[in-house]
This record gives C-alpha cells, structure tokens and sequence, in this order.
C-alpha cells in the first residue's frame, strides 16, 4: 500500500463494505424500492467529494503508528472512521444547500433539486446522519475507545450545528445592517461550521484509534481550528473567485447575504462611496446586483487582500506547527497544511 492511489482504491473498497452493511441493516424491513433509494442516495452524495477528510483519518493514523506496517484491519477500521466523516459531510452539505439554495454541489445538480427528490433530501439528510452510528456499532462497539469516538462524533456535530445556526441567523442582522459584519463575527462562525468536523475531527479519530487521550493534545487541536478557519475563508473566497468548474459548485453567498470573509474585507477597504454600492446591492439575488459587487470587489483588489492574508496564514501555522515537540504530530499536521495551501477547488 506504498502509493496514494493505492490508498484511495482501499479506501472505496470500504465504502463499498460499508453501503452493503447499510442495506442490509438487520434493524429494518428493506424493500427492493427502498433499498434501491438508500443505494442511490448514498451513491450521489457521499463518495463523489475529494475525499480530503476521510482519507487524513488513514495518512494521520499511518503517521501516528511511525511507519509500522499497518494490519488490513487497522486499514479497514481507520478508512471506516475516514467514511463516517465523509457520511458527515454529506449529511452537512445536503441539507447546508438547500438552506444556501444553492445550484450545485460537486459538479452535478444538489441532491434536493434532482427530480422527484426535493424535500425527501430532509429526510435523506436524516438517514445519513443515523448511518454513523451504525457504522460505528458494527465495527467499532468492542473497542476500548468506542464511546469516546461517540462522544466525539456528538461533540463535533453539536459544533457544526451551532456554527450553521450563527451563519443563517447573522443574515437577519447583516440585512438590518450590514456594517454589524466584522472579522471576529466571521470568526466565530466559520470555527464552528466548518474547523471542528473539517479539521479536529479527522485527527481526533486517528488519535483515538492510536489508543491516545484527546486531553492531552489541546495544542494540536489548537492549531486544527486555526487551519480550519483559514480552509473557510478560502472557501469564501473561492465562492466569489473560484472557477466553478473546479469547485464543482456554483457561489452564492452574495445572494444570500452572508458574513463571508470577502464582505467583511470589502467593508473596511472601500471608501463612502463604495460603502454605499454595497449596502445597496449586496444579499439580492438578481444577477445584475450580484456583479455590481463583485465589481466593487475588483475595484478593491480583494484578490491582493487575499493573497496577503494565505501567505501570512501559512507562515504562522507552520510556526505552530514546529513549535510542537513531537515530530510525529508535526508531520500530520503538516500534511493537512500542505493539501490546503493555495487551493483551487
Ligand atoms: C460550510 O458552509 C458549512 C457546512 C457545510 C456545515 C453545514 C452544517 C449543517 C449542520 C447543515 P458553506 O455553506 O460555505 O459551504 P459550501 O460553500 O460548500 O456550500
Ligand atoms: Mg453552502
Ligand atoms: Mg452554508
Ligand atoms: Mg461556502
């Protein structure tokens, strides 16, 4: 299992374990119709992503083992951990679109626009979400550290949660006035919504598995967190200046009025009479407002902006990062930093 690909292969062929498990759970009366709509439901939405955060759960664990030849079973349990942050995300982005009414996701349609799906996608978002559990009782209920890796999984999804609800409720404020917006307004959100299942969560589980205490690595999850905000202003970046056709989604955070970095930037860049543009044009979704900002934006060379704010963000992660005592851990850590830096998609 020397080569990435290699790892990515193994890794599908767990998922494939995984879906059969789910079709056949025990726990219910399957019909070939509803087996058919768990199978394709899953099929389009869980394994179709980069598949960044499973796949870190094997390389951290790996990582974490210092180059010991991992067993097929420590394989097998680290890539089942891997997916059920994979079944996470899927259960977040199902249902984050239709709250976003958002267009696309990962280059096809979002799953609730696709027809006769609609708001069965609520529902769809549900199952996926209860699929963890499961996964983790199959395989992992003998296990030491079996209900820490449920608790985890709790704690983590409580977060996101949270942060998703400031995220849609800062809206109501941003359109009474848009001036509320600050940097540290948009801190708070994307550390919840996004750091904790993006980055800690992935590590936590490998660390787990590796028989650790997750106390006893605060500094670590310190700088996850940290990593993981920078990963969602670039997120926010890129919904306004990605090439859609690599982040297989379509923006639409100027429509929806979010706290997005780049309107936070905007606001303390621009002058009285931008200030003005802004306020006047941004959270419409008619097409024509929409490009007025990001006019503005050009204007204010936000790309500039942004590229100060990856270079300065990079120099003081990998300076946490060598501030830690353990190599082993600098190098998960580093591994994460470099799959993230100057991202197109
Ligand atoms: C990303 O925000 C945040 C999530 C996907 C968490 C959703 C949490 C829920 C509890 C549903 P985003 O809307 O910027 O992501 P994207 O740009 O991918 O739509
Ligand atoms: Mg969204
Ligand atoms: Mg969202
Ligand atoms: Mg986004």
């Amino acid at each position: 299992m020397a080569n990435p690909s290699d790892l990515r292969t193994v890794f599908l062929g767990v998922y494939s374990v995984l879906k059969s498990d789910l079709l056949n759970d025990p726990a219910f009366e399957w019909t070939d119709a509803s087996r058919q709509w768990v199978e394709r439901m899953l099929d389009y939405n869980v394994p179709g992503g980069k598949l960044n955060r499973g796949l870190s759960v094997v390389d951290s664990y790996k990582l974490l083992k210092e180059g010991e030849d991992l067993t097929e079973d420590e394989v097998f349990l680290a890539s089942a951990l891997g997916w059920c942050i994979e079944w996470l995300q899927a259960y977040f982005l199902v249902l984050d679109d239709i709250m976003d009414s958002s267009h696309t996701r990962r280059g096809q349609p979002c799953w609730f626009r696709v027809p006769k799906v609609g708001l069965i996608a609520v529902n769809d978002g549900i199952m996926l979400r209860n699929h963890i559990p499961r996964i983790l009782k199959k395989h992992f209920r003998q296990k030491p550290y079996y209900v820490d890796l449920l608790d985890l999984f709790n704690e983590v999804e409580f977060q996101t949660a949270s942060g998703q609800m400031i995220d849609l409720i800062t809206t109501i404020e941003g359109e009474k006035d848009l001036s509320k917006y600050s940097l540290p307004l948009h801190r708070r959100i994307v550390q919840y919504k996004t750091a904790y299942y993006s980055f800690y969560l992935p590590v936590a589980c490998a660390l787990l598995m590796a028989g650790e205490n997750l106390e006893n690595h605060v500094h670590v999850k310190d700088v996850l967190i940290d990593m993981g905000i920078y990963f969602q202003v670039q997120d926010d970046y890129l919904d306004c200046f990605g090439d859609p056709e690599k982040i297989g989604k379509i923006g639409t955070d100027i429509e929806d009025f979010k706290c997005s970095w780049l309107v936070v930037k905007a606001l303390e860049h621009c002058n009285e009479e931008q200030k003005k543009i802004l306020f006047e044009h941004y959270g419409k979704a008619d097409p024509a407002d929409v490009a007025k900002i990001k006019a503005l934006y050009n204007d204010i060379n936000l790309q500039g902006v942004f590229a100060e704010y990856e270079s300065k963000s990079y120099n003081r992660l990998t300076r946490s990062i060598d501030a830690h005592p353990s190599k082993t851990v600098q190098a998960v850590l580093k591994s994460f930093l470099d799959k993230i830096y100057k991202r197109q998609k």
